[in-house]
């Protein structure tokens, strides 16, 4: 990832387990010391630890917080968490529940020139449009929604951007993937410069 960064390349990353998010983070936040994270999630991922592993993709966001500022994190559609996890985030982040699109929309101007780390898991969108992923939970967004999500965050200076949880073989569908696949094809066309 440093060389990655180092000859001035976009990062994306897919996963997957969540994980593969740190290395980016870690890495754009050596380059850039206010990094804001971005993260669309189901779930609040800031547990200490996830059946004693610290490096668990319940823990990414925690995980982060080694490398970012908490007040530097956004988060957007949690439905889902412990409620310690929970209460971390009222104090400590900007946490935004279910939604995406409009607390995003208010959140743009404030974003707005900063660099922005992308962390989307694909189980923000609803099972019914993406059942491919590990901890499906209902109520989530549009497969509308998330593209119109990318096309915002196509506004700010994104300087990476992760998908991550799309599990191909929980979904013989294959409209988890397609969905994925679009979502990825529209961040090259948006926000890679
Ligand atoms: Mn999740």
């Amino acid at each position: 990832m440093r060389k990655v960064v180092a000859d001035g390349k976009f990062p994306i990353g897919l996963g997957g387990e969540h994980l593969v998010s740190l290395a980016p983070i870690k890495v754009m936040a050596e380059k850039y010391p206010d990094l804001v994270i971005v993260h669309i999630d189901a779930h609040t991922d800031l547990r200490e630890e996830m059946e004693g592993e610290q490096l668990s993709h319940s823990a990414i966001i925690r995980r982060a917080l080694d490398y970012v500022k908490p007040e530097n994190v956004y988060q957007f559609g949690i439905r889902s968490g412990l409620k310690e996890e929970f209460q971390f985030a009222r104090e400590n982040l900007h946490l935004y529940k279910f939604g995406v699109i409009e607390p995003l929309e208010a959140c743009l101007e404030e974003l707005k020139g900063r660099p922005v780390y992308v962390t989307y898991d694909i189980d923000a969108i609803d099972p019914a449009f993406a059942p491919g992923t590990g901890t499906a939970e209902p109520g989530g967004i549009t497969s509308a929604e998330a593209l119109q999500s990318i096309y915002m965050l196509s506004q700010l200076n994104v300087v990476g951007f992760d998908l991550v949880e799309v599990a191909p073989v929980l979904d013989p569908s294959e409209r988890t993937q397609i969905l994925a696949s679009k979502m990825i094809r529209e961040v090259i066309l948006t926000m890679v410069k």
